[in-house]
This record gives C-alpha cells, sequence and structure tokens, in this order.
C-alpha cells in the first residue's frame, strides 16, 4: 500500500511583522511539492488552505496582553488543530505549509493527543520560546514552543482542550543562533537539548543528527519536525522574515533530512515562514520543497 500524505496550508502572518508570509503556501504548492512527493510513491491529498480571519489593524492589540493579533491566532490556531487531528486519526501523515511560525500552535494541538510522549525536532534559528513577559517583539511566532510546552498566554496554551503538549525532554532545537535572555533561562530550567550552531560546526551535522535522534529514540512514540526556513543560512534560504547570518547550509539541511528518513522516526512536519515577498524568485520555498523530498526518500542515485 502506498504511504499517505495530507498537506494542509496555513497562511498565517498574523505572528509576526512582516507581510507576505500568507503566501507561503501557494509559493510551496507552485514550486512543485505534490508532484514531487508522487514521484516517491506516495499517496498525496492536499486539503487546501485553512481559513485564516483578515483583522484589522485596531485587532492588533488586546486588553492585558502584549501578544500581537492574539484573538486571530488563536482562532486559526484551534481551526489548524482540528484539520491535523482529523488527518492523524485517518492514518495520514500531516504535512502543514506556513505560514509564520506561530501556526505550530495548532500543528502541534492537533497532534500531540495521539501520542504519550511526542518527540520534536525544532529546525530554526531561533528557540521560540519566549512567552509576553520575555518577548522583546510582541510576536506569537517567537512563541509556539514555549505555548507548547504549556508555558504562555491561557487562550494559546489551551488550544484543542488540553495544556501540556509536549515535554521538555523530548524536544531538540536544531540551528539556533539567536536566542533571547529568557529564552536561554528557559532552556536551562527546563533542560532542553538545544544543538546551536557552535555544535553543528564543531561535531557536523551527520553527528548532530545521529545524536539527536539517539536522544529522541527510545523515550518517544512519534517525532515531529517544525522546520523554520530561518534555520538555514539566509544565502540558500533569502525568503524568511526573520533571517540570521551564520545558519545551516543547504546541503547540511539535505544531509539533516536524509539521516531523519533513514531513521524512520518522523510521524508528521510542518514547513514554516517561507515568505515569497522576501525571497528571490521563488528561492526559499524551492529550498523547503527540495528538502521535503529528501525527507520523504528522494535518492541522488
Ligand atoms: N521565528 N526571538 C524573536 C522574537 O521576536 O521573539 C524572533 C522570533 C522569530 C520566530 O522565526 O519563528
Ligand atoms: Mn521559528
Ligand atoms: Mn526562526
Ligand atoms: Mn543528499
Amino acid at each position: 500500500m502506498k504511504k499517505h500524505i495530507t498537506i494542509i496550508g496555513a497562511p498565517m502572518d498574523l505572528g509576526q511583522s512582516r507581510r507576505g508570509v500568507d503566501m507561503g503556501p501557494s509559493a510551496i504548492r507552485y514550486a512543485g511539492v505534490v508532484e514531487r512527493l508522487e514521484m516517491l510513491d506516495y499517496e498525496i491529498q492536499d486539503k487546501g488552505d485553512i481559513q485564516i480571519g483578515r483583522p484589522g489593524k485596531d485587532e492588533e492589540t488586546s486588553a492585558g496582553s502584549n501578544l500581537k493579533y492574539l484573538q486571530a491566532v488563536s482562532n486559526a490556531s484551534q481551526k489548524l488543530a482540528e484539520a491535523v487531528d482529523e488527518v492523524v486519526k485517518k492514518g495520514s501523515f500531516p504535512l502543514v505549509f506556513g505560514g509564520d511560525h506561530s501556526i505550530a500552535i495548532g500543528t502541534l494541538a492537533g497532534i500531540s493527543k495521539h501520542y504519550q510522549n511526542l518527540g520534536v525536532i525544532w529546525y530554526d534559528a531561533h528557540g521560540d520560546l519566549n512567552t509576553g513577559e520575555t518577548s522583546p517583539s510582541g510576536n506569537i511566532h517567537g512563541m509556539p514552543l514555549a505555548v507548547s510546552l504549556g508555558i504562555g498566554h491561557p487562550d494559546l496554551i489551551t488550544i484543542a482542550g488540553y495544556t501540556e503538549k509536549i515535554k521538555p525532554e523530548n524536544i531538540v532545537i536544531i540551528g539556533a543562533r539567536s536566542l533571547d535572555d529568557g529564552e536561554k533561562i528557559l532552556i536551562r530550567e527546563k533542560g532542553i537539548k538545544v544543538y546551536t550552531m557552535h555544535e553543528i560546526d564543531r561535531l557536523g551535522m551527520t553527528k548532530v543528527m545521529e545524536d539527536a535522534i539517539a536522544y529522541l529514540k527510545n523515550k518517544t512514540d512519534g517525532v515531529h519536525l517544525s522546520l523554520d526556513l530561518d534555520g538555514l543560512d539566509p544565502s540558500d534560504a533569502p525568503g524568511v522574515g526573520t533571517p540570521v547570518l551564520g545558519g545551516i547550509s543547504y546541503r547540511e539541511s539535505h544531509l539533516a533530512m536524509e539521516i531523519l528518513e533513514e531513521s524512520k522516526m518522523i510521524t508528521s512536519a510542518e514547513f514554516v515562514e517561507v515568505n515569497p515577498i522576501l525571497d528571490e524568485k521563488n528561492k526559499t520555498a524551492e529550498v523547503a520543497v527540495a528538502l521535503m523530498g529528501s525527507l520523504f526518500g528522494e535518492k541522488l542515485l
């Protein structure tokens, strides 16, 4: 039987300040994702995009909170959680396209209830571990990992009706190079495993991925890959809203995806922060699709 993947687009741009990332799902589709994965003997169903509201500027702030577009992000997260939940229920692999990284709140809320111990690989320049108190920006895309740990605004941590989506010991962050002070404190407090660019440079991507897999292997019953394109170096993935120099290369990223594929460990994935307005001829969407190829078993020979 052919393995089954279900695509869901989450055209969300309210979790951050650069418009255009809502066109990410279209850009990824335009880069040929369905055709590419079908070649790998997957049956693909594209469910289209979830509906995201267009709140006015007056809805940017809400009483008692510095989180921007809290209501809109929380509504969309609930919708995405329901859509993803359905996909997992019918035994298909959920593949979600962003949109900004705030969508991970909904993705994880939809997936995690199906697992006792969901592992998460967070491939990102950032930790996305801020709360309203520690955030320098008020942008919710800097918060989804904290929210999924049950730390953050009550409206966000209760999406899908339960709070602790993931446990700190089941998280691995890969590619970090821009962490806010509050995030560093939380990482130490919770003992979260982080491979910063320092470890990637020093150990090499093969060792980093092998260690990450060994770390998650015996304690998780599924692993979600949340891949923020800004984990890659901006020279390879320029179409992102919060680029940070000194990132993971295109080749290293392919290698990481290939090693994950060999591990047969990944049970869901999302590719986020592709912003075609900031991109160079859809390069970043094409990179995302190429990485998905490797994640799902494409071989060079
Ligand atoms: N992302 N740490 C910064 C903030 O505003 O909280 C940047 C967050 C970036 C989030 O790339 O998904
Ligand atoms: Mn991110
Ligand atoms: Mn990021
Ligand atoms: Mn390769």
